[in-house]
């Protein structure tokens, strides 16, 4: 039984009696659909929520310069300063963590890929690579490769529990997708798939966005809904009584270390479970760590890890003057270039405490955004400028509560080509994604003593990645030297001959080629793979 009175009380006394306008009007399958999805509305909460963010839409932001300290020396490793033998160690005791079954990958699929323009998960999205693997089978062939590397070393095989956060229209062929295609040789069990919230969006003057004439508008609630959905998704169980027999996990009720690696879905190089970063942040003693990049440039537009009153933060290029991103160290560097590229470690007791004791208190944010909205007459328009704001909340939001946050710098072209928009635009393509991983793939080979040669059987010359060379505004004159250099090498990486696919089931990052390209000579297109299986999107 409906209480239709009931619930326009309910509505009228948080001013959003509007969304009942065209009740009248609906049929009753219509009227049953929105009074679900009303009742279910945790009305006091959500407009909690946007009370509580929307006063910053309004503020003046004051700039954070004053405030701000890079993250000390000896917390921020990186691995181009880093003695070969120290990386090593770390790499080691990052694989007996994985051999121990004490690292686990949380991955951050809940976005709605909007720039790409797939209305599938991104996961699903193939770059064209000569193999035709998805992001999804490149991320699962990783893990499988350092699974087997662990136990190599060790003589034990520890799993690696994957966690992949979906949204609500994109957990469903997220699983069907892994089903149909074997998990890739994943166990099944080590594979959840949860969704994250959904919340509603705003306009400026507080009212809830109605879409259609019985549908609200909804988004997600950011990549920062990770820590509410580790507790409340699986009908309000979290994910924690999943894959029950995985060490990390067993510490989520109480037990021995255990480490979580997250991650963004779209970056095509992304190393899953780094064991240099696990053994990093191992060595550290850290309760969570980030992966950054060296910033390209001082306007270049990431955020960078820091400190703000002591607190660790990541702090957004238009939140301090050109003064203070211009800053350098004695030795040249800027002083605030932790670029974060959204990978983070976390250990499952700082973890668990997010989840169950802060997460409440973590503020959202406030994008202003074009949301589809519902005429007088019935009509569903998109507006041409901004109409209202969705909330979100960022996943390292989290860092306020690290009391020993540990920054790893890595070399840009050899882990983070992110995958953000269709071809034709300017930089983070599909274009762009393959020619960074042939690139990454062609100094593999290099470095294992193979060599490459042109159709004319000269060997070719290394090809610059496109990650390695962020696009820089010419005004930038401290980066002019740089772009220069770019563009006098013999071959810009968009008209590159190299082809190169190595797959992550024959090398996790390098490792082991010298046996199979050592001292030996090939031509593009060059695929060092595994028979291909028969993909399906
Ligand atoms: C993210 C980082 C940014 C930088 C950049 C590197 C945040 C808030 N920003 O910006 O600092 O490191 O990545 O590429 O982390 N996602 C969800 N649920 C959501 C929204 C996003 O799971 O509600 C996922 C999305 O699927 C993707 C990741 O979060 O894997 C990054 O999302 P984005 O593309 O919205 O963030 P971006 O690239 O602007």
């Amino acid at each position: 039984m409906m209480d239709v009175v009931g619930l326009r009380q309910r509505l009228e006394g948080h001013g959003q009696g509007h969304l009942m306008a065209f009740w009248d009007t609906l049929t009753k399958p219509q009227q049953k659909q929105l009074y679900q999805d009303l009742n279910e509305l945790n009305l006091e909460e959500v407009c909690g929520f946007y009370q509580r963010t929307v006063h910053s839409l309004n503020e003046e932001h004051t700039k954070l310069d004053e405030r701000m300290q890079p993250i000390p020396a000896n917390m921020h490793g990186s691995v181009t300063r880093t003695p070969l033998e120290k990386i090593t160690n770390y790499e080691e005791a990052g694989l007996r963590e994985v051999s121990e079954g004490g690292v686990g990958v949380l991955l951050l699929a809940g976005g709605q890929g909007t720039r790409l323009g797939v209305d599938y998960p991104k996961g699903m999205y193939n770059v064209k690579l000569p193999s035709d693997k998805t992001l999804y089978q490149l991320q699962a062939e990783r893990l499988l490769r350092l699974q087997k590397l662990a136990k190599d070393k060790f003589g034990k095989c520890g799993d690696i529990p994957w966690y992949i956060m979906t949204s609500e229209h994109t957990k469903e062929p997220t699983i069907d997708f892994f089903a149909r295609n074997h998990y890739f040789g994943l166990e099944k069990e080590n594979l959840v798939v949860f969704e994250q919230g959904m919340l509603p969006c705003f306009t400026f003057d507080g009212k809830i966005i109605l879409e259609g004439p019985s549908k609200i508008a909804r988004a997600p609630d950011g990549n920062g809904g990770l820590y509410r959905a580790l507790r409340v998704s699986h009908g309000g169980f979290g994910v924690r009584g999943e894959v029950r027999r995985r060490t990390c996990w067993r510490t989520w009720s109480g037990g021995a270390s255990g480490t979580s690696m997250c991650t963004v879905v779209d970056n095509i190089l992304v190393k899953m479970a780094d064991p240099i970063f696990v053994g990093y942040c191992l060595s550290k003693g850290a309760d969570c760590g980030a992966k950054v990049v060296e910033k390209a440039f001082p306007t270049e537009a990431v955020g960078v890890v820091c400190k703000v009153d002591g607190i660790h933060q990541v702090v957004e290029y238009s939140e301090i003057t050109l003064k203070t991103a211009q800053k350098r160290n004695p030795d040249g560097r800027l002083t605030f270039s932790a670029g974060n590229i959204c990978n983070h470690y976390f250990t499952t007791e700082f973890l668990k405490k997010v989840v169950f004791d802060y997460e409440t208190s973590m503020s959202h944010h406030v994008a202003k955004k074009k949301i589809p909205t519902v005429t007088a007459e019935g009509k569903t328009v998109k507006p041409d400028k901004p109409n209202g704001i969705k909330m979100e909340k960022f996943v390292f939001d989290v860092f306020q509560f690290s009391n020993t946050l540990a920054v790893w710098e890595v070399i840009r072209e050899d882990e983070f080509a992110p995958l953000k928009n269709g071809d034709g635009a300017e930089k983070d393509t599909p274009t762009t994604c393959r020619h960074a991983l042939f690139s990454l793939h062609q100094r593999y080979l290099l470095n294992a003593g193979g060599t490459l040669l042109d159709s004319e059987g000269e060997p070719l010359p290394l090809i610059p990645s496109p990650a390695a060379a962020p696009k820089c505004p010419t005004s930038e004159n401290a980066n002019m030297e740089f772009n220069n250099n770019y563009d006098r090498k013999e071959l810009r990486w968009d008209e590159c001959p190299v082809v190169v696919e190595i797959s992550p089931l024959v090398s996790y990052a390098g490792e082991g080629l010298d046996k199979l390209v050592g001292n030996k000579k090939f031509t593009c297109p060059l695929a060092i793979n595994e028979p291909a299986r028969k993909i399906e999107v």
